[in-house]
């Protein structure tokens, strides 16, 4: 299987992130995550690693600001720029409700109004790794669209599936999953099914008023669970999008055999550090073997996953069925 991998994810690594009550710790989205998903991709017999190609901007602009990428382009430089106390990331501490008709013009501003959360921290490789992430996907989607595989992984680090149309959030500045659905739309009828413990509210942000991408995401309920604020089941779509949206949120606990009736982030999985759902490895590897039997030309994009030392053996799972 190709596998397109980018050793660009280095660059970015905040050193921390801010969990609910203000605690700060390290942070999860760690490039070693990467580290252990390559450990376990190492000789193995059918994986065929690659390095993207660049595909430029035009791809990300279909689906993403202009102003919203330029704040990524230049946020850091900004930053320093404006001597905060403590340089180590950028995050501001004023969030926007979008209600008010101004948009922001200072630097702190804008990273309030494009920035969900306190976990898509920005420092001085972000964008360039974001832009390298999305590439891979790019790649990926290349080789599928051209009929020279069926199935290509994208090991893609930064995630995208929570960074909407104009904002990052949940460690996601460009939704690299999203860019490519929107990409292959032009071939024919697209399908992004979103299997990270999360709800992929950046992609149902992206595709809410679009009929061109059928976006189903399958999470834990935003009842109990990040983003809160998407990923109900009522929410459907709009406009020509009505009826092209569907979430599928399931209770903390959910297990194997419950999340199959249904129907991989590897946070879906039982040990992970973010999640409350209990799928097993043998249960991962249910879950792409349903996927695979479709039969389908796929585009396999990495999201989530912080169970660290159980990446590899889940990834390796979770592809195993599409060789
Ligand atoms: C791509 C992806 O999986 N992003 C997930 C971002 C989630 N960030 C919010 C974490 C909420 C912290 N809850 C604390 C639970 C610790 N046991
Ligand atoms: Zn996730």
């Amino acid at each position: 299987m190709k596998i397109f991998y980018s050793e660009t994810h280095r660059q970015h690594e905040p050193p921390f992130e801010v969990f609910d009550g203000g605690l700060r710790v390290p942070y999860l989205e760690n490039s070693d995550r990467m580290d252990k998903i390559l450990n376990a991709l190492h000789n193995v017999d059918w994986v065929e690693l690659h390095a993207p190609t660049d595909f430029g901007l035009d791809p990300l602009l279909a689906v993403h600001d202009k102003e919203y990428l330029d704040f990524l382009a230049s946020a850091w430089t900004e930053w320093l720029a404006i001597h905060p106390a403590d340089s180590s990331t950028l995050l501001p501490a004023t969030f926007a409700l979008r209600r008010q008709p101004h948009k922001p013009k200072s630097l702190l501003g804008r990273a309030g109004y494009y920035m969900m959360d306190l976990s898509a921290c920005i420092v001085e490789g972000t964008y360039t790794a974001a832009l390298a992430s999305a590439n891979c996907a790019l790649s990926a989607a290349q080789v599928v669209a051209e009929g020279r595989a069926r199935s290509v992984f994208a090991l893609c680090r930064p995630p995208g599936h929570h960074a909407g149309k104009d904002y990052a959030g949940g460690y996601c500045f460009i939704n690299n999953a999203s860019v490519v659905a929107s990409w292959l739309s032009s071939n024919g009828r697209v399908a992004v099914l979103d299997v990270d413990y999360h709800c992929g509210n950046g992609t149902q942000d992206i595709f809410y008023d679009r009929d061109d991408v059928l976006t189903i995401s399958i999470h834990a309920d935003p009842d109990y669970e990040y983003p809160s604020y998407a990923g109900y089941a009522d929410e459907r779509g709009e406009g020509r999008g009505l009826g092209y949206h569907h979430n599928f949120p399931l209770p903390a606990g959910t297990d194997d055999d419950a999340y199959l009736v249904l129907s991989a982030g590897m946070d879906i999985y039982a040990d992970d550090p973010l999640g409350k759902i209990k799928v097993t490895t043998a249960g991962i590897g249910r879950i792409a073997k349903q996927i695979a039997a479709l039969e389908l030309p796929t585009v396999i994009i990495m999201e989530g996953g912080y169970a660290n030392e159980a990446l590899g053996k889940n990834i390796l799972a979770f592809l195993s069925p599409f060789v």
